[in-house]
Parts: structure tokens; C-alpha cells; sequence
């Protein structure tokens, strides 16, 4: 009896109804993707290790579209499949990535780790990524931002090699803020458009704020907005807040700007005025530093030469991008 591929329909808790590949084997319907490398989804069904069972239905049907504590439950699944299918897509459209490490071979997705787990992980020895439930296992962490976020953990393990502690933490993570941001707008879903926040439906605070910011960093109360001699000193995910502040301030611009309804104001720490070249154009000179200048030991004085060198490869050393790369970072008092 063989394996065919079908199309079949998420219920999603933050993305509405969506359309998953899937596999048809008899009766039986699996959410494996054959169309991006073969991406599967788990059900890990509290467990904290192994595999899990491979999530599967008889109506090729995944989810209900609301939260629920069951281990059996099939709506976090549909997510993690959504947000898996929507990052091969970004990396593919947008730098003609084919996947995590480049080979047309997808990775996989594990629900429902362990208990109230309140976090989501990559780890690159299993080439998987990891999704707890929340504070009482009602609310998945499996929102479109966190998924890109934590597949784009994979790509830079697999790239730049970004080493997780100090300054070279803090890219690390911005990298993934930044992918993971990318992510969202590139998924254009109605019920989760793209912004500048991260994990802003995933009620992470439980007062509905979201975890990060990146037009203001210090909004979350402990991410740093601009560069000083002791930023790699902070948790990883604080010393990011200078090269989010970065990239919001090199895609859309100083001061205040609504977009898809938020409203977002990115102060400078030299009062200067940074005029924005698009979000577009700043992914591009983001993933070339990524993917050809930036190293495992790369601090956020080589961040500054190493998006420019992309700058001058992508658009030339006297272009209005590479200009505004200068002023972005000096901006963030990263000045040379
Ligand atoms: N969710 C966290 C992150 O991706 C997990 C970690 O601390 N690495 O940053
Ligand atoms: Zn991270
Ligand atoms: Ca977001």
C-alpha cells in the first residue's frame, strides 16, 4: 500500500483555517510535507524526549481552532505545521534558501513538550524544534513569530555559527527576531500580520503585552535600545535589543509609523533622523552579513562592517542603502 501526498486543512489556534500538506496512507492522513523537504509534525504528548507520535487523522483534519489541554490535541499541531511551512517558504522566496542547512531537507516539529511549559526551542543535534503548552497547558507557543524565530536558530547554527553568550549571543538572537519577523509579514495571514513585536499573541506576560520589541527594546523592560561596553554582559535575549533596534530603524525609519495598525516609535541615541529603506532590502542585507561576513565570534563593531560589506555587494559603497546601514548603527551607538 503506498504513500501519497494530499492537501489537507489546519484549525489553527492564532492563524485561522489553513491549507497543510500532508501524506495519505490508506485511511490514514499524516502532517508530513513532502513539498518542503518532508517537514513532520509530532505529538510529543507531554513527554520531554523522543520523537513522539507522528501527528495523524482520518478526515486529513488537523486541529479545531481553539486551545485545549488535551494531550490528544491536534490545534498546536496544525500551527507548528503552519509556521514550519510558512519558514521554508520565507527562506525559499526570499533568498532561495531550501531549508535550514540549504539541502532541500526539512527538519521537524514537536507539540506538546512536557508540562506548562512555557517556551519553544531549536536544538541542532535532533534538527528539531520544540513547542511547550504554556502556563496552565492551554496556550501553545506556536505562534507564526516564535516559529520562525527558532527555525532560524537552525539556519544561523548552520551558517555564521554565532556563539550563544555575549555579543555574539545577542546577534544570535536578533537574527532570529529578525527571520522571525520576516516570517509573519511574508505570511500575510489575516488573523496574525506582520509586525515588530515578537510573540505578541502567545500571551507570554499574561497581561496580553508582547515578549520583545524591536522599534523600542527597552519596552519589555530589560532589553538594551543602543550599544555600550557592557551590553554583552546581559542575557542574550536583552543584548539583541541593539541590533532589532537596528533592523526596525534601517527598515521603517526614526520616530513614529503605524503599520498594519500598530504604531511603533524608534528613538536614536544621537537625535539624528534615520529614514528607512524598507524592510525588504534590510532582510537582504541582513542574511548576505549572515550567511558570507558574519562568524562565530562576530561582535556588533564586525555586525556594522559586516552589513555594510553586504550593503556595498548588494547595492554599491555610494548607495542610499549603504548610507543608511551607517546611520542605522550609529543610531544604536554603534559607531565604527
Ligand atoms: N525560546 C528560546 C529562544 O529561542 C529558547 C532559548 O533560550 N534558546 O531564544
Ligand atoms: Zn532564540
Ligand atoms: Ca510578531
Amino acid at each position: 500500500q503506498g504513500i501519497e501526498n494530499a492537501t489537507g486543512t489546519g484549525k489553527t489556534l492564532y492563524s485561522g483555517t489553513v491549507s497543510l500538506n500532508s501524506t495519505q496512507s490508506g485511511s490514514t492522513y499524516q502532517l508530513t510535507d513532502s513539498a518542503r523537504g518532508g517537514h513532520k509534525t509530532y505529538n510529543l504528548a507531554r513527554k520531554t524526549s523522543g520523537k513522539g507520535t507522528l501527528v495523524a487523522s482520518s478526515t486529513n483534519v488537523f486541529g479545531t481552532g481553539t486551545a485545549s489541554s488535551s494531550s490528544s490535541d491536534q490545534t498546536a499541531a496544525a500551527d507548528a505545521a503552519y509556521g514550519a511551512a510558512e519558514t521554508w517558504d520565507f527562506y525559499k522566496s526570499t533568498f532561495g534558501r531550501s531549508g535550514i542547512k540549504n539541502n532541500g531537507v526539512g527538519a521537524y516539529s514537536r507539540v506538546h513538550y512536557g508540562n506548562a511549559y512555557v517556551n519553544a526551542f531549536w536544538d541542532d543535534s535532533c534538527f528539531c524544534m520544540t513547542y511547550g503548552d504554556g502556563d496552565g497547558n492551554t496556550d501553545p507557543l506556536t505562534s507564526l513569530d516564535v516559529a520562525g524565530h527558532e527555525m532560524s536558530h537552525g539556519v544561523t547554527a548552520n551558517t555564521a555559527g554565532l556563539e550563544y553568550s555575549g555579543e555574539s549571543g545577542g546577534l544570535n538572537e536578533a537574527t532570529s527576531d529578525i527571520f522571525g519577523t520576516g516570517v509573519e509579514f511574508y505570511a500575510n495571514n489575516s488573523s496574525d500580520k506582520g509586525d515588530y513585536l515578537i510573540g505578541e499573541k502567545i500571551n507570554i506576560n499574561g497581561d496580553g503585552t508582547p515578549l520583545r520589541y524591536m522599534d523600542k527594546p527597552s519596552k519589555d523592560g530589560g532589553s538594551a535600545d543602543y550599544w555600550s561596553s557592557s551590553v554583552g554582559d546581559l542575557d542574550v535575549h536583552y543584548s539583541s535589543g541593539v541590533a532589532n533596534h537596528f533592523f526596525y530603524l534601517l527598515s521603517e525609519g526614526s520616530g513614529s509609523k503605524t503599520i498594519n495598525g500598530v504604531t511603533y516609535n524608534s528613538p536614536t541615541k544621537n537625535g539624528s533622523t534615520v529614514t528607512g529603506i524598507g524592510r525588504d532590502k534590510a532582510l537582504q542585507i541582513w542574511y548576505k552579513a549572515l550567511t558570507e561576513y558574519f562568524t562565530s565570534t562576530t561582535d556588533y563593531s564586525d555586525a556594522r562592517s559586516g552589513t555594510l560589506s553586504a550593503a556595498a555587494d548588494l547595492y554599491g559603497s555610494s548607495s542610499t542603502e549603504y548610507k543608511a546601514v551607517a546611520a542605522a548603527w550609529s543610531a544604536v551607538n554603534v559607531t565604527s
